[in-house]
């Protein structure tokens, strides 16, 4: 008789990857696994948006070209704006998305706002609800992080932290506000 343990199986999993090709470096990482099955295409991934305090959750998406992201608003009035990395709690210049705000009083928003992922570029973004500073206190996330770079989401919270005050983009866009497809899914 044979167990398999699940240690068993990711090796299994990896000698895959190797005979495919789909991985060059001999000891490939939890993130590139990660990447590896995240790979079907069309995924949506939903980030719920205040879940647990001032954060969202997850906050660190690994997403493929044409995945979409969703995010769901729980209370208290929260927004998702895109900034850059090296300027925290700011819109990115150009077409920064950004959901407008959500005030939320109990359960979830009837609305939700996604965006679609059109790179593999890190998407780096927050709330930009100054009552309370959501940003400052760590409210901020980002999609494909280049794990091999010093640009993480603790450095970008830590510099967040030292920002007085937020932006929000001047209008809504770069993605979709929508009906919410299931909100009376718990969280
Ligand atoms: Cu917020």
């Amino acid at each position: 008789m044979v167990a398999f343990s699940s240690s068993a199986l990711i090796s299994a999993a990896v000698a895959v990857l190797y005979a495919s090709g789909a991985a060059s470096a001999p000891t490939p990482s939890t993130n590139e696994l990660a990447a590896v099955v995240a790979r079907a295409p069309g995924v949506t991934h939903t980030v719920v948006v205040g879940l647990g305090g001032l954060r969202f959750d997850p906050d660190n998406v690994v997403a493929n070209i044409g995945d979409i992201v969703e995010y769901h608003y729980l209370p208290k009035n929260h927004s998702v704006a895109q900034s850059s990395f090296g300027k925290p709690c700011v819109p990115i210049n150009g077409n920064a998305f950004f959901s407008g705000f959500m005030p939320t009083a109990e359960g979830q928003n009837p609305n939700v706002f996604t965006i679609t992922v059109n790179d593999t570029n890190p998407i780096w973004y927050y709330c930009s609800q100054t009552n309370g500073n959501h940003c400052q206190s760590g409210m901020a996330g980002v999609i494909n992080q280049n794990f091999n770079s010093p640009n993480t989401l603790s450095a970008y919270k830590a510099a967040a932290a030292l920002t007085g005050t937020s932006i929000s983009p001047p209008r809504i866009g770069g993605g979709v506000v929508k009906p919410n497809p299931n909100p009376l899914g718990g969280f």
